[in-house]
């Protein structure tokens, strides 16, 4: 017999703890889905160790970036702008020389919503906002903030000269130049220029954006992308064009010389190219049929064409049977990865100083992931960023419309109070109702049950779950057992099991004998040999009915209770 005295609580108090008990915890499950629906995955990245989870949940849109991952910006659902960092040439757009080890709130981005954002190796960073301004920061000595001077600039300052009335729509960063693309197909470069990478036609750096014209003159531009010291564009007809530094055949010309303005890659005449990806010095492109070529820099396999030797021409990456929809680089790394149709992840090249010369199949989700773990320095090849998704699945609108006026065509009176209900749902989950339910049915008065336990019950079927504390759970169990839904009643005594408590283990077991839950009444019968000290001196075990407490007694001998 269990002696230790326990403390009882009266049945009333019980019952509301479970109740708020249960209620807090479905809250939480509900939030945790609901986030989880939308919520940016970071975790890989270390620098996000320095923000709570209350503020990873609100972030929107992230980049790492700088010379060793050390920096970031984000933004939140509120459109707010944070950094965190080392402030390596004021990059962080603070305003000041400190490095912060907290989030720090970028007012003057505030309540602009960030469409696209790259940065250079000094570090400089590059952002357009949805509206399509350009706005700059950070290392300038190359004039690679495009706003005519050479001054480090502190704060996020707006690109406008050469971009009035034009709409940015991508950006993309080199080491130390910058080139944007607009929403009518035109490229603005401007910054750094000792290979010809603004494509100019000189070496002098370029103090403001500048229209990349020559062979560009006519084209409409779809993608754009930066290597270390060269610039890329994919014009409308799949073409490439290429400018730059080239001393390790990365222009995929077949020869290693700069150009200082843009030039078409001849070796992919009939193939057509979707998008550009751009290493340290090395290039990636898609084409529409989901393959991948290569070319460029490959002392670390980077090409992944199965050895180490640099190519000048686009050769053919084998990846996988599988058609590939995305590829990624970055600027500052040797790294290379890529997406399957079917969400296979490969990478690489350089990947935490081993040297893989074949795609590798990883365990990612997402091409980030391969940047954060394997890359180095681990900074991101895109800006990071969730679609604000508020489709709804069935499951989810069938839930939203329970007990909802305005689309139901039938209710429940029950205690005095309604249910609203859609009858075509009643018949297409409910066996009972198929067969009682009428076309000219508008109000259903209910008093064999209680109104929390008939709720839950058409709750259950609008949402498959049932919500209700463990007591109401006997009603309901009642019901299902009326009704003929087996899987109710098993959730109902789910439910009970998870609620049983020593107040109330007499009555749940009662409950278990009237409706035939053998399985329900093991459980509570062990429950309350476990604590039969503090069982016996309930009010429900005086309560006790007469034939129950007879069975009662002679198991619990049975089971080996009053042996001393
Ligand atoms: C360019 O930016 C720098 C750094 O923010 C600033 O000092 C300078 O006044 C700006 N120049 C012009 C012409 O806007
Ligand atoms: C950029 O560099 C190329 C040569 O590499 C040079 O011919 C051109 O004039 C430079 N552009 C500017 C705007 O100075
Ligand atoms: C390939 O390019 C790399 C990267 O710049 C260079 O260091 C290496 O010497 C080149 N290899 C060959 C065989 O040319
Ligand atoms: C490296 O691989 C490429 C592509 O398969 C091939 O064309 C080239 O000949 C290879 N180089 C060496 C040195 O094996
Ligand atoms: C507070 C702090 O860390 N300041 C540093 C910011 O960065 C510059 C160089 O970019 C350093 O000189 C400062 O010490």
């Amino acid at each position: 017999m269990n002696l230790l005295p326990k403390e009882s609580v009266p049945r009333s108090e019980c019952r509301l703890v479970l109740g708020i008990l249960y209620c807090s915890a479905q809250k939480a499950l509900e939030a945790t889905l609901l986030s989880a629906l939308k919520m940016l995955d970071v975790g890989k990245w270390p620098i996000f160790s320095l923000c709570s989870p209350e503020e990873i949940k609100l972030i929107r849109q992230a980049c790492v970036f700088g010379s060793a991952g050390n920096e970031v910006l984000y933004a939140t659902e509120n459109d707010e702008v944070f950094v965190l960092g080392m402030n390596c040439s004021g990059c962080l757009g603070t305003g000041d020389m400190q490095s912060t080890i907290e989030p720090r709130r970028l007012d003057s981005l505030c309540g602009k919503k960030i469409a696209c954002l790259s940065y250079g190796s000094g570090p400089h960073v590059v952002l357009a906002t949805e509206e399509g301004e350009v706005y700059t920061w950070g290392h300038n000595a190359y004039s690679q903030l495009g706003n005519g001077t050479t001054n480090h600039g502190f704060v996020p300052c707006q690109v406008s000269t050469n971009l009035v009335n034009k709409k940015v729509i991508e950006v993309a960063c080199g080491s130390h130049h910058s080139m944007v693309l607009t929403s009518d197909g035109e490229v603005y470069t401007w910054g750094y220029n000792n290979s010809g990478q603004v494509g100019s036609g000189s070496t002098a750096n370029q103090p403001i954006p500048r229209r990349v014209t020559s062979c560009l003159q006519n084209k409409i531009v779809v993608n754009i992308a930066c290597g270390q010291m060269c610039s890329m564009a994919v014009v409308e007809n799949g073409e490439v064009y290429v400018w730059g530094y080239n001393g390790n055949g990365q222009l995929g010309l077949g020869s290693s010389g700069n150009q200082p303005t843009p030039c078409r890659i001849a070796a992919l005449q009939g193939i057509r190219v979707q998008r550009v990806a751009c290493g340290y010095a090395h290039t990636l492109v898609l084409t529409d049929e989901g393959q991948i070529y290569a070319w460029g820099a490959n002392s670390y396999g980077q090409l992944g064409t199965g050895n180490k030797s640099n190519q000048s021409y686009p050769t053919t990456v084998n990846v996988d049977k599988d058609r590939v929809v995305e590829i990624a680089a970055c600027h500052s790394a040797h790294t290379s990865a890529a997406k399957t149709q079917s969400g296979q992840v490969y990478m690489w090249g350089q990947c935490r100083g081993q040297s893989v010369t074949f795609p590798h199949l990883t365990h990612f989700a997402c091409t980030d992931d391969v940047f954060a773990c394997f890359a180095t320095p681990a900074v991101m090849w895109r800006l990071l960023s969730v679609e604000p998704d508020d489709h709804l699945t069935v499951a989810q609108s069938l839930k939203k419309e329970f007990d909802n006026p305005e689309t139901a065509d039938l209710k429940f009176l029950v205690d005095g109070k309604y249910i609203h209900v859609h009858k075509v749902l009643l018949k297409i989950r409910c066996e009972h109702f198929r067969s009682i339910l009428n076309n000219d049915d508008e109000i259903i008065e209910m008093s064999e049950f209680s109104y929390p336990v008939y709720r839950a019950f058409l709750e259950y079927l609008y949402t498959d779950n049932i919500r209700l504390p463990p007591e109401d759970a006997i009603g309901l169990l009642d019901l299902a057992t009326l009704y003929r839904e087996n899987r109710l009643k098993k959730l109902c005594q789910q439910t009970i099991k998870q609620g049983i408590c020593e107040e109330n283990a007499i009555a749940l077991l009662s409950a278990a004998v009237k409706y035939e839950a053998q399985d329900l009444e093991e459980f509570c019968f062990r429950f309350c040999i476990n604590h039969l000290t503090v069982v016996t001196q309930t009010q429900g075990f005086a309560d006790m009915d007469h034939d129950l407490l007879k069975n009662f007694i002679s198991k619990a001998s049975r089971v080996g209770a009053f042996r001393n």
